[in-house]
């Protein structure tokens, strides 16, 4: 029996065996048109009933036998021309109407029954891409010497700093629920020059918003030997260039599925955080209320001033002020309350942050100190310093908020399999 529509398109011309869901139904009267749910798309069986034959339903798991035809009217250009149909599961209740994709769901309903709403086409497809752009980045980040690492997200301090930290009690010790692999990353590029994580990460977000979770998945990688952070940037621009390509080629159905057209990565603009302030108040005649950090609106107004101007749906904002940038991003020599960091927003909100980060042992424990916190507490961190580190940087990138703009959705919530946010423990 077979699982995939790969395989079984060994079996045309033949006698095929197909296992999967029962998708959708159309009742024709004498005969009806059934698309069976295969691991990797979905197909077209016509399935004449018999006398006595009993009626397929949707979400039955069965196993169809028949005879596999040409059709290019069909899915993936064939058909399988039903004789028997074995049921293997029948479902103990009547599908909801979100599984079909026809029917457009609000996201609470669609969030609430996820084990039948991730069945519909649309969320099958978002999912599929976004396993496709992980392993897109994989892929190229292994083929550029990045070794990738699996930090652990049970951790002793915080690495990001801020009030949105989970606590945990461990055997009697204080804990943390990773904010993210920040500390592993820097402590292992001695190691291995160049690392890489893709996992989840937490963050105890107490305010719920579109674009906030309190468990997403991190893009994290770290690279030595950069000469400036601008290393960096350039290859987060390989690797979305490399990523977008994969997609195109490998991932048209559920492209389609999504109507989603992928962005031409190209040239990315770099602005500073001040000029990109500066512009966007006098471009748009707006006040500056926060001079340290970008509100959600300006990150918008920058995005539209650069497609205005430049045609590009990316832009690299950098120099973030100090003040706003966590104690181990390292501060520019020309101007020491600016850091030599960045932002990549991408259709009007941060996809990334990443930066150079401080390698020296006594840059590191002097900017702790000015920051109110102390070296001790950050003693198995600063061990990497302590023993030697090259200029180094990374980032880190949500990979929830990329597919929620690549796919213009209004939530990230629709991008996460199982959302986690203030009121949702479940499913
Ligand atoms: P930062 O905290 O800015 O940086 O996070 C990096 C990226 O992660 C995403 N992100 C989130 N996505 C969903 N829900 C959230 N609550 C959330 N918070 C952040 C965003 C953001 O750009 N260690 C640094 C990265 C680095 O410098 O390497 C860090 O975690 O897309």
């Amino acid at each position: 029996m077979t699982v995939t529509v790969q395989e079984l398109r060994t079996f045309l011309g033949g006698s095929a065996k197909a296992a999967g869901m029962v998708h959708d139904l159309k009742d024709m009267g004498k005969f009806a048109f059934i698309r069976l749910r295969m691991a990797d798309g979905v197909i077209q069986c016509v399935y004449n009933y018999g006398e006595e034959r009993v009626r397929p339903r949707h979400e039955q798991a069965v196993v169809i036998t028949g005879e596999l035809v040409e059709e290019p009217r069909s899915p993936h250009g064939f058909e399988l021309r039903a004789e028997e149909i074995t049921v293997l599961s029948e479902p103990a209740s009547e599908a909801p109407d979100l599984i079909k994709s026809r029917v457009k769901t609000g996201l609470e309903a669609d969030l609430k029954y996820r084990a039948a709403s991730l069945r519909n086409d649309r969320r099958r497809a978002a999912f599929r891409i976004q396993a496709a752009l992980a392993g897109a980045f994989r892929a190229y980040l292994a083929g550029n010497g990045f070794t990738e690492i699996f930090s652990p997200k049970i951790v002793a301090g915080s690495a990001e700093g801020g009030a949105n930290i989970f606590k945990l009690e461990y055997f009697g010790q204080k804990a943390f629920l990773a904010q993210s692999p920040q500390f592993y990353k820097q402590t292992l590029v001695p190691a291995f020059l160049r690392v890489f994580e893709i996992a989840p990460v937490f963050r105890a977000e107490k305010h719920d918003t579109p674009r906030h979770l309190n468990e997403y998945i991190s893009v994290d990688f770290e690279m030595g030997f950069i000469e400036s952070f601008r290393d960096v940037c350039e290859m987060e621009r390989g690797m979305l260039s490399y990523a977008f390509d994969y997609l195109r080629e490998n991932c048209a159905d559920s492209l389609s599925a999504l109507k989603c057209e992928l962005p031409e990565v190209g040239e990315i603009p770099y602005v500073t955080f001040r000029e990109a302030k500066e512009r966007v108040a006098e471009r748009f005649g707006r006040r500056i209320k926060d001079p340290h950090d970008l509100e959600p609106e300006e990150e918008r107004l920058i995005s539209q001033m650069f497609k205005e101007d430049t045609g590009s749906d990316f832009v690299f904002v950098t120099h973030y002020p100090d003040k706003k940038r966590p104690f181990y991003a390292k501060n520019c020599a020309e101007d020491p309350k600016l850091t030599e960091s960045f932002d990549l927003l991408y259709k009007g909100m941060e996809i990334t942050t990443g930066g150079q980060r401080i390698h020296d042992y006594d840059e590191q424990t002097a900017k702790m100190e000015r920051k109110g916190l102390v070296p001790a507490d950050f003693e198995s961190f600063l061990q990497m310093h302590k023993y030697g580190a090259p200029p180094h940087g990374g980032l880190g990138m949500g990979l929830e908020r990329l597919c929620m703009k690549l796919f213009d959705d209004d939530n990230i919530r629709w991008d996460s399999m199982f959302p986690r946010d203030t009121g949702r423990l479940a499913p």
